[in-house]
């Protein structure tokens, strides 16, 4: 069993990112057994959750003559538009029903304002508010986050590299994740994340 100061980050193990979902990522469902597998040897797990309001920004659909994969210009930077998912208390939102962590900790909602995206579990789009979980983990004495989940190359990475500029040595565990890979995204991520550090495991 791993120490206290390690934490699995298990993230975004939704319906709506399984195939068949709305935003479907390519063998997103194999992730669940095996973050089933890894989380049974931490004792510390947290889990984070996409959840959207009907109208947020991030959805194509509330950009009259836009289509999903496309990028807009939002004041906070360029943000692509994706079909719409996990809105709030919806089945796509849930999380997958075989993932088994009885002993997750605490669950983290991003992306809940209706103006602002978050694919990071620390900090959201405008790269300014804070999600909270950085203190929640450093108040509990966490020196190191261990990232799996959907999607590699948006959400896994954008908190893989927020974790690692807060000051926390971060690993990616590469089985347990998938991508989207988008327009070369996956090949991008890796290489961010290799830039900062992160270590892929
Ligand atoms: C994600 C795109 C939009 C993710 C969430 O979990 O990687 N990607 N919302
Ligand atoms: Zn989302």
């Amino acid at each position: 069993m791993k120490p206290m100061d390690d934490v699995l980050l298990v993230i975004d193990v939704q319906n709506d990112f399984m195939p068949g979902g709305a935003l479907a990522v390519p063998h997103g469902d194999e992730v669940v057994p095996a973050i089933n597998a890894l989380a049974s040897q931490f004792a510390h797990v947290v889990v984070t959750q996409d959840w959207h309001p009907a109208a947020h920004v991030s959805f194509a659909d509330n950009h009259p003559g836009r289509q999903p994969f496309e990028t807009v210009a939002l004041p906070y930077g360029e943000q692509v538009l994706w079909p719409a998912h996990c809105v709030q208390n919806t089945h796509g939102a849930a999380l997958h029903a075989d993932l088994h962590i009885p002993h997750a900790q605490a669950l983290i909602r991003k992306g809940y304002q209706v103006d602002v995206d978050s694919y990071s579990a620390f900090l959201e789009s405008d790269r300014k508010t804070p999600t909270g979980l950085a203190g929640y983990l450093r108040d509990k004495g966490v020196r190191r986050v261990h990232c799996v989940g959907l999607a590699t190359d948006f959400c896994v990475a954008w908190s893989a590299l927020d974790a690692k500029a807060a000051g926390f040595d971060v690993s990616v565990i590469e089985h347990a994740c998938r991508a989207i890979d988008l327009d070369g995204s996956l090949a991008k991520a890796w290489a961010s994340l290799t830039a900062a550090g992160v270590s892929r495991d």
